[in-house]
């Protein structure tokens, strides 16, 4: 089949203009951040942005997905609201959780962006389950799990893989590996031996490895997985490579406190995935510094309303306190 040259490039535009989105909303809550009206951690993805864009444009609107602790991208590049994302962090009733969870509990079921949680792997298995529905339903749909190179170290991650390949499930296992949970290296967490690609294939499923500041790199290696995985083919992991560029959790640098050096975060700095693929663009003359400044202010209109809109809302009622806590069935 030819694909009209039109499309790949409105294609590429989109990758393009979806990771700026997402760069622009992040910069922004790092900028209001210390005005102390968030009153929850954040966990930026600045630097990540790469491996949400590639995997969602990968995906359907009827996939699943779920997320962590660091979850903004992931929840917009599904097509998540950014109005009710801003609410909850600000914690506000108008929120996707009526801001009752804060930045970790974000969910827009309307996408299929099932939840975010922030116990690290607790929602692997819970992917898990949502591709074992799909298929005893016959949906058709995948279901994918983000997590962090640090989840691949709890023993639920490792259940769940085994689970997956059993039952030969449509899901997708996406890690994103920025070197570090929180503050500690490899080196300090994992011996020199453990090769989580040979790990993961112990245990029946298809492993690969891809450069996760590289959006076009991602979504092909995602699209291949679920096409497997929609074709009845099971499970696959994909480990990506990448790097976050702002402290652990907050909106500050933290290069100079010790675990990592300035050096290796301007190494990874000039590996900007918007930046690189901004070069890509601009060569190909589909990117412009004119057209630049036109998304960028598009999109800051955008995250400025949603804050406003965010602001505006009440904070959740006392009454509703005891609400969403237990389930009635
Ligand atoms: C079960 C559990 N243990 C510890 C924590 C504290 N914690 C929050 S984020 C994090 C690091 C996770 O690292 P990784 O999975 O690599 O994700 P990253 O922060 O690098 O994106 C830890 C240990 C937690 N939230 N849940
Ligand atoms: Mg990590």
């Amino acid at each position: 089949m030819m694909i009209d040259q039109s499309v790949r490039l409105e294609f590429k535009q989109n990758l393009y203009n979806e990771m700026l989105r997402i760069r622009t909303v992040e910069e922004r809550i790092a900028e209001l951040y210390s005005e102390q009206e968030m009153r929850c951690p954040v966990h930026l993805c600045i630097g990540q942005e790469a491996i949400a864009v590639g995997v969602s444009a990968a995906l359907q609107n009827r996939d699943y997905v779920f997320s962590g602790h660091r979850a903004h991208g992931h929840y917009l590049a599904k097509g998540g609201n950014l109005k009710a994302m801003m609410a909850e962090i600000y914690g506000k009733e108008g929120g996707c959780s009526q801001g009752n969870g804060g930045s970790m509990h974000l969910i827009d079921l309307s996408v299929n962006f099932m939840g975010s949680t922030p116990i690290v792997g607790s929602t692997i298995p819970v992917a898990v389950g949502a591709a074992f529905t799909a298929k005893i339903k016959k949906q058709h749909a995948v279901s994918v799990a983000y997590f962090g190179d640090g989840a691949t170290e709890t023993g639920v991650f490792h259940e769940s893989i085994n689970f997956a390949a059993t039952q030969n499930l449509p899901v997708i296992f996406i890690c994103e590996d920025n070197f570090y949970s929180v503050y500690s290296s490899f080196e300090e967490r994992q011996s020199a031996n453990r090769d989580i690609i040979k790990l993961v294939q112990g245990h029946g499923v298809n492993s690969f490895e891809g450069d996760g500041n590289n959006v076009e790199e991602v979504f092909n290696l995602t699209l291949s997985a679920v096409n497997r995985a929609r074709e009845g083919g099971g499970p696959s992991f994909i480990k990506l490579l990448t790097y976050r560029w702002r402290e652990h959790c907050g909106p500050n640098y933290d290069n100079d406190i010790g675990y990592r050096t300035e050096a290796e975060f301007l190494q990874w700095q000039a590996k900007c995935p918007l930046k690189a693929y901004e070069t890509i663009l601009m060569s190909m003359n589909i990117m412009s510094d004119a057209l630049y400044q036109k998304l960028f202010s598009e999109y800051l209109t955008e995250m400025n309303n949603a804050v406003q809109y965010a602001k505006s809302q009440p904070f959740p009622s006392i009454k509703n306190a005891f609400t969403d806590i237990f389930s009635a069935q």
